[in-house]
């Protein structure tokens, strides 16, 4: 039997969710999306996992849509429908489901490989890895986010530079620049990841969750707009059990035990 093209390891709250050809740097395949599909849209819901982590098997994170996965010999992959059923809804799935996505990026990350990194909420990258916004060496252009990640993270003339150029970017420049939360040396990935994720699952999930959802609306609301929300989501992050253990114990001095309840 074939190794699955996503493998799923679920431990201590956290689930993993590992991008599994190797051979072909994880391109992406429809079979391989569909089952990334599926798994993130159970763990939106799954109340078990608070955390989800996804990187890749061997030396890439993903080089992106894999271009020779095609019904015909001589055909393209149809983009339309790659993006319209796999790549959007997995972007959108990533930004909305109500806990953290980390990706820990491997290994290079190269076209939808990059941008499927790019939606999680905390990017961790090894030292070695880098960004390839690939699609203008084939004609393409960036998609699965990256035209909408790329300006607001790192400002419209370095977006422009690395989509119009399709130059690598390497770990620590991405991270001065702003476009992951942090580079670490190769052999310090796991630790690190493992430690954030960790503090994550222990922490008041629900209020993460929340956080989450407040920061993604920002972009599109004004600052009036904002602070209502802020003052919605703030009401039911301190009514909910997590809330009020917090408030209680920093009054009493002790540390909290949060369970991640929202009502
Ligand atoms: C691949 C791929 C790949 C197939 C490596 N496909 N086999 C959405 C909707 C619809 C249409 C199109 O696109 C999209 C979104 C996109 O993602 S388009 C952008 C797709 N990605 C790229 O253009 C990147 C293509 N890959 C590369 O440029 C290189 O492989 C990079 C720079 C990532 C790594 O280079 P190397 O380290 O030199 O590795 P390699 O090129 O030797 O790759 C290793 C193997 O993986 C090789 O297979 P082989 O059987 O010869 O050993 C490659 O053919 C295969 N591979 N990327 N996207």
């Amino acid at each position: 039997m074939s190794e699955p093209a996503v493998l799923s390891a679920a431990k201590g709250g956290v689930l993993r969710l590992t991008l599994n050809r190797p051979d072909k740097l994880n391109a992406f395949t429809r079979a391989m999306l569909a089952e990334l599909r599926s798994r993130l849209e159970a763990a939106a819901v799954d109340p078990r996992c608070p955390v989800v982590v996804l990187t890749g098997a061997g030396r890439a994170f993903s080089a992106g849509q894999d271009l020779s996965d095609v019904d015909e010999p001589g055909q393209i992959p149809d983009a339309a429908e790659l993006l319209e059923r796999a790549y959007n809804p997995i972007i959108k799935l990533i930004g909305s489901m109500p806990k953290p996505v980390l990706a820990a990026v491997n290994g290079i990350a190269a076209g939808a490989g990059a941008n499927v990194a790019l939606a999680c909420d905390l990017i961790y990258a090894a030292r070695s890895a880098t960004f390839l916004q690939a699609f203008a060496r084939i004609g393409l252009i960036p998609d699965a986010g990256g035209t909408w990640q790329l300006p607001r993270l790192i400002g419209a003339a370095r977006a422009r530079g690395l989509c119009l150029l399709a130059e690598p970017l390497s770990a620590e420049k991405a991270e001065a620049w702003g476009l992951i939360w942090k580079a670490v040396d190769d052999d310090k990935l796991a630790s690190e990841v493992e430690a954030a994720t960790e503090k994550l699952a222990g922490a008041a999930t629900y209020a993460l969750g929340l956080s989450k959802r407040a920061l993604a609306a920002s972009s599109a609301n004004t600052l009036a707009t904002q602070l209502d929300l802020e003052r919605e989501l703030q009401k039911r992050a301190s009514a909910s059990p997590d809330g009020q253990e917090g408030i209680n114990a920093f009054l009493a001095k002790r540390t909290p035990r949060f369970t991640g309840e929202n009502a």
